[in-house]
């Protein structure tokens, strides 16, 4: 299949240039470090770990794992995002582990869980973005207004740590994103909406811009997926999600004068009538959550996240390269297109393919394996070089500049998202599994966790 090739081309040459790094830059074909990581290397090798094996690439998937027994180090000493090293190492570790059955990636996991708890020695609980994983300090990002902690942040923690608790027998992790919950639980809402900056001190809201994608998008599927993941028990996990979708839809869900869906954000009560990129995620999630909605309401949430999976693919099929901007509007004329220069870029994100995939699952309407095809085809030729995949400067020029970067994110998500919108729905079957915010499978809680439940 055309993606297993993509994704042997990717991995390949992050092992030829970059191995043990984080990420690959394919035009200078050398490795990146980034500052999200607090020293921890390899992010690329354990995102792409679970795709690795999916695909059934069994030698590179091997290459990997050797990596991690022999040189995965996590006796390191720097700043890391609490919530980065939670979805893509956590998770990644994991969902190997889950799949394989092999120790390596559990005993990981869990050494690694370990180094993230002093981040929640703050007041209520509510853990601060950047912890040093050598000293146990941590502190609020310092563009985070007024030390808060930012809600897609804390709020992403849930699936992973449960499972961090199940497979150690130490319910501190799970203590602590309970407490989280109960914090969220207990402060007021304005009208029902869920602001993206909380004080860990205080546990208050610091601002009021409420945001469906960056800053608050995975705290919303959090919600369902716990519940998902939980077998349909975790009740208060599903209110808080049906609650928190209406409140959205009433505020921020808007129809353009072309008759497009889109999530608008929120400042304090004023519109911005802008989608991000991350917001496109949002058409899987509610067709997820669609399944389960009360009495009469699945066709309604079915409509919701068709229409918003089709603005999200609009917002590609207005643009020369046929893939979609970090940001798209619906102002001044203006719809589903990038508006501002600093918006026109795209950094092989997963998000506008994720939907395809849930809805395809869900629907088995041929067009979102058409909309997949047209985004391969695209990434094919835009974002491909001659040492792997690189972001793009402006989708709307056919001769755009790469940004050197292949993102951890394409290997662990957009590739496997493509690859299952074109598989059977029993691999990674969405009755068994909840994917983690970074596309890592986790298995649903039929009886209890057991390592090495079948693909199928
Ligand atoms: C990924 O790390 C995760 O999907 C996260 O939830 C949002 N940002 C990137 C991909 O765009």
């Amino acid at each position: 299949m055309k993606m297993r090739k993509m994704m042997k081309f990717a991995w390949d040459n992050y092992k030829q240039y970059a191995l043990g790094k984080n990420e690959l830059r394919p035009l200078t074909k050398n490795g990146h470090i980034g500052n999200m990581f607090g020293g921890l290397r390899g992010a690329t090798v354990v995102d792409a770990l679970d795709t690795l094996y999916i695909m059934e690439l069994e030698e590179e998937f091997q290459e990997a794992k050797k990596w991690v027994e022999k040189s995965f180090d996590l006796n390191v000493n720097g700043e890391a995002s609490l919530f980065e090293v939670n979805i893509r190492y956590i998770g990644g570790l994991l969902a190997a582990y889950y799949l394989t059955g092999e120790e390596v990636f559990k005993s990981k996991a869990l050494e690694l869980g370990e180094k993230l708890l002093p981040a929640f020695n703050t007041p209520t609980g509510i853990p601060r973005g950047v912890i040093n994983l050598g000293s146990g300090m941590s502190w609020s990002w310092g563009w985070a207004s007024a030390g808060s902690s930012i809600l897609a942040e804390f709020g992403t923690l849930h699936l992973e740590f449960l499972h961090l608790s199940e497979l150690s027998g130490n319910p501190v992790f799970a203590e602590k994103v309970m407490n989280i919950r109960k914090v969220l639980n207990r402060v007021e809402k304005p009208q029902g909406l869920y602001p993206n900056f909380l004080s860990p001190v205080t546990g208050n809201w610091v601002q009021h811009h409420v945001s469906i994608g960056g800053l608050g998008d995975s705290f919303y599927e959090y919600l369902i997926k716990s519940w998902l993941m939980s077998d349909k028990k975790d009740s208060e996990a599903k209110k808080m999600y049906d609650d928190a979708l209406e409140a959205i839809e009433k505020h921020l869900v808007k129809k353009s004068a072309g008759g497009l869906t889109y999530i608008a954000e929120w400042r304090g009560g004023i519109l911005d009538h802008k989608m991000g990129h991350l917001a496109c995620f949002s058409g899987g999630m509610i067709a997820l959550g669609a399944e389960h909605a009360g009495e009469g309401r699945k066709r309604h949430y079915m409509d919701l996240a068709a229409e918003i999976t089709n603005t999200c693919h609009e917002s590609y099929a207005r643009s020369d390269t046929k893939l979609g901007p970090e940001a798209f509007r619906f102002d001044t004329g203006t719809e589903a297109m990038a508006t501002r220069l600093s918006e026109r870029y795209y950094i092989l994100r997963p998000e506008v393919v994720e939907s395809y995939m849930y809805m395809w699952r869900l629907t088995h309407d041929p067009k979102y394996r058409q909309w997949g095809w047209e985004a391969v085809k695209a990434l094919e030729k835009h974002c491909r070089v001659e040492a792997g995949f690189s972001g793009i400067r402006d989708v709307y020029t056919t001769t755009p500049t790469h940004d050197n970067m292949q993102q951890s994110f394409f290997l662990a998500e957009t590739l496997k998202y493509l690859y299952l919108l074109f598989c059977e729905d029993d691999v990674l079957s969405l009755d068994d599994w909840v994917f983690n915010t970074e596309a890592h499978p986790l298995p649903v809680n039929h009886t209890n966790f057991k390592a090495k439940a079948s693909v199928q």
